[in-house]
């Protein structure tokens, strides 16, 4: 079969998307997001507004994604709902403004979400890709995420032609959906390498209403330099590892690696990298940043799968002037793939995420600052710890100056239960939390982890209650947070 699509402007492609419609954006980070659509949809919210008509949109992306998507459709007021992930600093304002209405949620759960329908009817797939043939199939660019899906379950679809990537990606993607219950059948996933899935996504040509052609970078931000604190729980985490290996717990050929995003993420892989004794690892994980280019250049990484390249522009160049170098050496796959629980319970991820805030009994807030403000949300942290081999959580003890401890009597929301969380390190050391009970764990994090100047504090609240198994106290419990809102600094906490 033979067609041909029609070529569209950014504006004409936009001006096809009318109110209260549903759209699925490619994009996991915003490595792989509809850049310029998104902008001109914004441009079309203003006019609309401008003219007294309502015009809003339903978002649902991978995950977070850059300013020419979350940014100017938050600044236009064109978002009626958005989910899952974002971490753009427009959105995040609107969000915790109550002007936008975010729902957060498991990355791994998003695609099938869509398929059940659950999320409602999706009119558009709005997605970025590197090529598209005459018979529908779609080479995507930097990240997969959910596109596949949005692809498939949408009525009609966009695609903004990327000139900046190369066609040569062709091989980099393993596209695989699983089917819905009752007829799911087990993902044949047994090794990080191993490739289930299809080199493009196959849609329907008939739904493909428009290309439009760019050139636009990926967005994605520069990761500020590793600093001593994040240099040193990296070491931590290092050297629990390699402790783990000598005692027998992770096996000698080591277990696939999950890290989240940001600093501290890049700090542990770097002193991962430098520790002796680990050796050469895979990692099975969802954003592959900077700091994995390094290790696999340094042989130290020798596979990485993952859901998208969120890649600084000048190593993404990199990657793309030697591409053949890493073709078998990654692999991009779809957000239900590289964070399934079937498959990081079968493959025994080593999982490291990182934390808001952490209790002294071991619950985890990965995204409420003070138990109100959205700062991201949960991303894939949930379905990687939950199903871990070994699940670790790092942070940095305190912030905003020492005000705020990250460790508290009890977290002000709660994404990661005790029962998920095993390990946790700060830059102080490391609290090894597995088979110990409540009180147990709240002298393992007190002791290890907590900055030594909320040390007695939080010892005076752990004698605060005698009884119980978990001793809290419902007066105190929030005192912390209570005394930051009043005074500025948690250091004035009485109890
Ligand atoms: O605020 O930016 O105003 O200075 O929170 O803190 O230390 O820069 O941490 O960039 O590594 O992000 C949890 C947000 C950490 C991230 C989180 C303030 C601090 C600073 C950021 P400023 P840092 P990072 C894979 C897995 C959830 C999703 C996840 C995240 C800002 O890692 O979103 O894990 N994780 N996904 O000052 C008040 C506290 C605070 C605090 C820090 N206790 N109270 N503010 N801050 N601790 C990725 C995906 O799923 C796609």
């Amino acid at each position: 079969m033979k067609r041909t699509y029609p070529m569209l402007t950014a504006e004409e492609a936009a001006a096809l998307v009318h109110h209260d419609e549903v759209i699925g954006f490619s994009g996991f980070t915003p490595a792989g997001a509809a850049k310029v659509i998104p902008t001109a949809i914004a441009a079309n919210a203003r006019i609309q507004h401008a003219a007294g008509r309502p015009f809003k949109v339903g978002v649902i992306t991978g995950a977070s994604t850059g300013p020419s998507l979350d940014g100017e459709l938050a600044n236009a007021d064109a978002i009626k709902f958005r989910t899952p992930y974002q971490s753009n600093k427009d959105l995040r304002d609107s969000i915790n403004a109550g002007k936008t209405h975010f729902f957060d949620m498991h990355l791994s759960l998003l695609p099938q979400y869509v398929r059940y329908g659950f999320l409602g009817e999706l009119d558009w797939a709005i997605v970025e890709a590197a090529d598209v043939s005459v018979d529908g199939k779609i080479l995507l660019t930097t990240s997969v995420g959910a596109a596949p899906t949005f692809l498939t379950q949408a009525k009609r679809i966009l695609i903004e032609v990327n000139s900046r990537h190369p066609k040569e990606l062709l091989g980099f993607h393993d596209i695989y959906e699983p089917q819905s219950p009752p007829h799911r059948r087990p993902i044949p996933i047994c090794n990080a390498e191993d490739r289930i899935g299809t080199q493009r996504v196959w849609v329907d040509p008939k739904k493909i209403v428009g290309i439009v052609e760019s050139n636009r970078e990926d967005e994605v931000k520069e990761f500020t330099p590793v600093t001593d604190i994040t240099t040193r729980i990296g070491e931590h985490v290092a050297e629990f590892l390699a402790a783990e290996l000598r005692n027998g717990h992770i096996p000698k050929d080591f277990l696939p690696i999950q890290s989240g995003v940001g600093n501290v993420a890049n700090a542990v892989l770097s002193a991962m990298g430098a520790h002796p004794e680990i050796p050469r690892f895979q990692m099975y994980t969802e954003v592959i940043q900077d700091s994995v280019i390094d290790l696999i250049q340094q042989d130290r990484c020798s596979f990485v799968s993952g859901s998208s390249l969120t890649l600084s522009n000048s190593v993404l160049q990199g990657v793309y002037d030697h591409l053949e170098s890493y073709r078998g050496r990654m692999l991009l796959r779809p957000q239900e793939i590289t964070n399934n629980p079937e498959i990081v319970r079968r493959i025994g991820i080593i999982s490291i995420n990182t934390a808001l805030e952490a209790d002294i009994f071991g619950n985890i807030n990965s995204t409420h600052v003070l138990g109100q403000k959205m700062m991201n949300g949960i991303g894939g942290s949930g379905d990687f710890t939950r199903n871990a081999y070994i699940s670790i959580f790092t942070c940095p003890s305190t912030a905003k100056g020492g005000n705020i401890s990250a460790i508290v009597p009890m977290c002000s929301h709660m994404d990661h239960s005790e029962h998920s969380v095993q390990v946790l390190v700060t830059e102080h050391g490391v609290a090894d939390l597995r088979g110990k009970d409540p009180r147990e764990r709240a002298s393992a994090i007190i002791r290890n982890c907590v900055d030594p100047s909320y040390q007695d504090l939080l010892w005076t609240y752990f004698k605060l209650t005698e009884n119980g198994h978990t001793p809290q106290s419902f007066r105190s419990a929030f005192a912390f947070h209570e005394t930051f809102l009043q005074s500025g600094d948690m250091h004035d906490t009485k109890f």
